[in-house]
């Protein structure tokens, strides 16, 4: 009998505990201890599209929220009708604990601060190499909002057909960042999903990064078609005839698991909410350097302890480069 190591797991994960639900509710109860559990795959004018077992189920959040909004990528606990037929709405009760929270401000004045995606653990920043130009001040302030939300990166460079990798994989050479290089052929034969998928397996990883970079494109090639359809696709057509991602939308990967979520494309990631200290955590090599940093020190100041501990050679000048740029870029309010 296989008792411990990898099957094990799978064993478990495969034998989980029936989940509740799909009861009648026939009278309110206080505590939904009868609610079924469901993952938000996208929102659209406060209507929740919610999997609940193996069916969608439309829902709406209950008064009893109040003012908290369930985002894509949310567990939640949804009650009412779970059938997930025509003209039903079911209710969201309760929004569980995130993991991990991709926010951003619509521009770094802006004290409003919106949850991208819920409970992903990776952040794929997808950037054409041209067409539109790349905007590293763009990707350096998705790099800092993945750091500060507890999301590892993946730099996704798309369009390799119309212009080469090589100096924008230079600039990002120093922070140790998976990428992934795809163009239009190799989008054509498959090879581009196949080394994407790769980095993908088992993980739910939000696509983010300026509108026509080719997010929809890649995750269309990602995900089969019949499960897009079941999920329903919302996009809108641009005033130059292309179709725009409208709304955030998580669905499924086949075979190696995992969930990937398209987001529409972003002019600008606001850093209002960033805390330098959660950033840092990203950065390993460079952490314990800052044990000597004044109170709330900002990284970069005179005072910063982590001068000395690169030039004790406790850590690469280049890494604290890198650090200090991506910090930098909180100061200026526009993305490029
Ligand atoms: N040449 C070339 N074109 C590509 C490639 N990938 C995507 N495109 C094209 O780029 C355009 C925009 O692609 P989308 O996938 O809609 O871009 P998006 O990032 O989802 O855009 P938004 O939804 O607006 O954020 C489409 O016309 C695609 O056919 C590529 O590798 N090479
Ligand atoms: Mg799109
Ligand atoms: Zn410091």
């Amino acid at each position: 009998m296989r008792r411990y190591g990898k099957h094990t797991d799978e064993d478990d994960i495969r034998s989980r505990p029936n989940r509740k639900g799909n009861r009648p509710r026939t009278h309110i109860r206080p505590k939904h201890e009868d609610a079924a559990e469901g993952l938000v795959l996208t929102v659209d004018r406060g209507r929740l599209t919610c999997l609940v077992e193996d069916r969608t189920v439309l829902a709406m959040k209950a008064r009893e929220l109040g003012r908290k909004a369930a985002v894509v990528g949310d567990r939640v606990a949804i009650v009412g009708d779970l059938s997930g037929e025509k003209d039903t709405l079911a209710r969201i009760v309760r929004i569980e604990e995130r993991t991990s929270v991709l926010r951003r401000t619509a521009d770094d004045d802006d004290p409003y601060e919106r949850v991208v995606v819920a409970n992903a653990d990776q952040l794929a920043v997808v950037t054409a190499l041209a067409d539109p130009e790349p905007r590293p001040r763009l990707i350096d302030r998705c790099l800092v909002a993945a750091y500060d939300g507890g999301l590892t990166p993946l730099l996704v460079l798309t369009k390799s057909d119309l212009a080469p990798p090589d100096k924008l994989l230079e600039l990002y050479g120093d922070l140790d960042i998976p990428y992934v290089v795809t163009s239009r052929g190799e989008l054509e034969d498959g090879t581009a999903a196949d080394r994407v998928r790769e980095q993908l397996a088992g993980r739910i990883t939000a696509f983010v990064g300026h509108s026509g970079v080719g997010k929809t494109t890649l995750v269309n090639a990602l995900v089969p078609e019949e499960r897009r359809r079941s999920t329903g696709h919302v996009n809108a057509v641009t005033g130059r005839g292309r179709h725009t991602t409208t709304s955030a939308l998580a669905l499924p990967l086949a075979g190696a698991g995992g969930w990937v979520v398209d987001t529409p494309g972003v002019r600008s990631f606001g850093l209002a909410h960033v805390d330098p200290s959660r950033v840092i955590h990203a950065f390993p090599d460079l952490e314990p350097g800052t044990e000597g940093c004044p109170r709330a020190c900002s990284h970069d100041e005179p005072d910063c302890a982590l001068d000395a501990w690169v030039a004790e050679g406790h850590a690469d000048p280049a890494r604290l480069y890198s650090l200090r740029r991506l910090l930098a870029t909180r100061e200026h309010t526009e993305g490029d």
